[in-house]
């Protein structure tokens, strides 16, 4: 008699510390059994295949109004399919605060627009461009109170930036109520004062977005978001991160036992500033922030994420599309300074990452695992629920065939219109996709409904538990008797 709705068979799944052939059976949308000879309603032979969990991505912008006013090319309909067809059965996006906006109506606006199309299941980061007083002591106690434990804030972007006092608000509130600060860390004046040079002396093709963003500025950024972090003991997670410089600065802050997180992505690992260095406003389609830089950043990325400096791989899904609605407002003409930030990789941010890092044997499978899920889920508080194959996890499942040969075409599933990647020949790709137990994709169909994907309210994970540790002037404060009130 089949015991459970449905079971996995013979595959080999890999978890975060071990990989090992076994079936895994499915009740309820939930894991129920991991074992030898388990039976089913219904089956799925994945003899020869991988079994991994379904990949988390922290780090999207879906349906989001950017820093810069530009809307993002996809809704939560085709950035979740687009997730789904590269084995990312979950997304953290952001509920985008602007300085005018109110953080409840933001966060109304967002569910609204998720709860009928998204296909996976997603929590919510905000973004945090005002912290007033009612956003600082009344919004966001609630917004995280109801699940939303993570928001970014930004040190560059004339609209969304924040000073150093307001970035400390941010930080004692966060401490205080129990969430994680993500931070985009690049020194505003040193690209405006040289972006500001490019253009009056008439460099204003997209490869001078390169030059404007020095790699210095992101390291001194990084340092700079660290002594702030460390003077209130917030922990931190900086994102996509893209310099030597900038990942020296996180080891070092680690070695000193802070709790600092970086973050890198695939623009980082794969793409270069020759990239963006095309006639015309070509190079466009690969302008992110910061941006993509050389092999030797690219080999330290690598290492970062071997050794621990990096400990998310995200996509930082910004989809912009190569006409006026998104990187070309004034066409041809369109200066770098005008163009919207971002490239796409929802779809191919595993996919890269398992061709170019398992297969090339530059991480291990527990090491992509750890990457692309178990870290996400652990450090965004969605563990054990999701990012593991384990009993009572929900059955959010990527069976790849790891011989499986995929030349990237001119676009993917998303909205984008391009693909950076085209033209990559990958080995490896998620064949068939689950999310809560039900196939959503299987050899590139989806039967997945519009709105399916369920809101994820998450708890305090480790990572935003502050250390309890304080620097020497505030530890005097305490010894008087007069504690620094956060
Ligand atoms: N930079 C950002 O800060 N966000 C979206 C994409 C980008 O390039
Ligand atoms: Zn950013
Ligand atoms: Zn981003």
């Amino acid at each position: 008699m089949a015991d459970f709705d449905l079971v996995i068979r013979g595959g080999t799944v890999a978890a975060e510390n071990t990989t090992r052939p076994c079936d895994i059976a499915v009740r309820d949308g939930r894991i129920a059994a991991l074992g030898e000879g388990l039976r089913g309603k219904r089956e799925i032979e994945a003899r020869g295949k991988l079994v991994l969990p379904g990949g988390v991505d922290s780090h999207c912008h879906i349906e989001q109004l950017s820093g810069m006013g530009v809307m993002a090319a996809d809704d939560f309909y085709t950035a979740t399919v687009a997730a789904a067809h590269g084995g990312t059965t979950t997304v953290i996006p952001f509920c985008a605060q602007h300085r005018a906006d109110a953080l409840p109506a933001v966060l109304a606006d967002y569910h609204a627009r998720a709860r009928e199309k998204a296909v996976v299941d997603y929590g919510f980061h905000l973004i945090i461009a005002n912290p007033d007083e009612q956003t600082l002591t009344t919004d966001l106690p609630s917004a995280i109170a109801a699940g939303v434990r993570s928001f970014k804030i930004f040190m560059t972007y004339d609209r969304m930036r924040l000073m150093d006092e307001q970035i400390l608000d941010v930080m004692a509130s966060a401490r205080r109520h129990g969430a994680l600060v993500m931070v985009h860390a690049e020194n505003h004046g040193m690209i405006s004062w040289l972006a500001g040079r490019m253009v009056k002396q008439g460099n204003t093709a997209p490869r001078y977005h390169a030059i404007c963003h020095t790699r210095g500025s992101e390291a001194e950024a990084i340092q700079r978001i660290i002594a702030l972090a460390e003077m209130v003991d917030c922990p931190i997670l900086i994102v996509h991160i893209s310099t030597i410089e900038g990942i020296e600065v996180i080891r070092q802050a680690r070695a000193r036992g802070l709790k600092v997180y970086g973050e890198t992505c695939p623009q980082y690992l794969f793409l270069t500033a020759k990239d963006i260095d095309r006639p015309g406003v070509l190079g466009a389609a690969f302008c992110c922030s910061p941006p993509p830089r050389d092999e030797a950043a690219q080999a330290a990325c690598w290492q970062g994420l071997k050794d621990g400096a990096l400990h998310v791989y995200s996509s930082d899904h910004a989809p912009y599309r190569m006409d006026a609605t998104g990187k070309l407002p004034k066409g041809e003409k369109t200066t770098f300074k005008e163009m919207a930030n971002g490239v796409p990789g929802l779809e191919l941010r595993l996919p890269l990452l398992f061709s170019y890092g398992v297969n090339a044997k530059r991480i291990s499978l527990e090491e992509f695992v750890r990457l692309t899920a178990t870290n996400h889920a652990k450090t965004y508080g969605l563990y054990p629920r999701k990012g593991v194959i384990a009993v009572g996890s929900d059955a959010d499942l990527a069976i790849w065939d790891p011989e499986k040969r995929v030349k990237i075409g001119p676009t993917t599933h998303d909205n984008t219109g391009y693909t950076p990647y085209e033209g990559r020949e990958l080995t490896g790709w998620p064949v068939t996709v689950l999310s809560r137990g039900e196939v959503i994709v299987d050899e590139g169909k989806l039967s997945a409904k519009r709105g399916r994907g369920q809101f994820l309210a998450r708890a305090p994970s480790d990572a935003l538990q502050p250390l309890g540790r304080q620097v020497p002037e505030l530890a005097q404060l305490t010894s008087w008797n007069t504690p620094l009130q956060l």
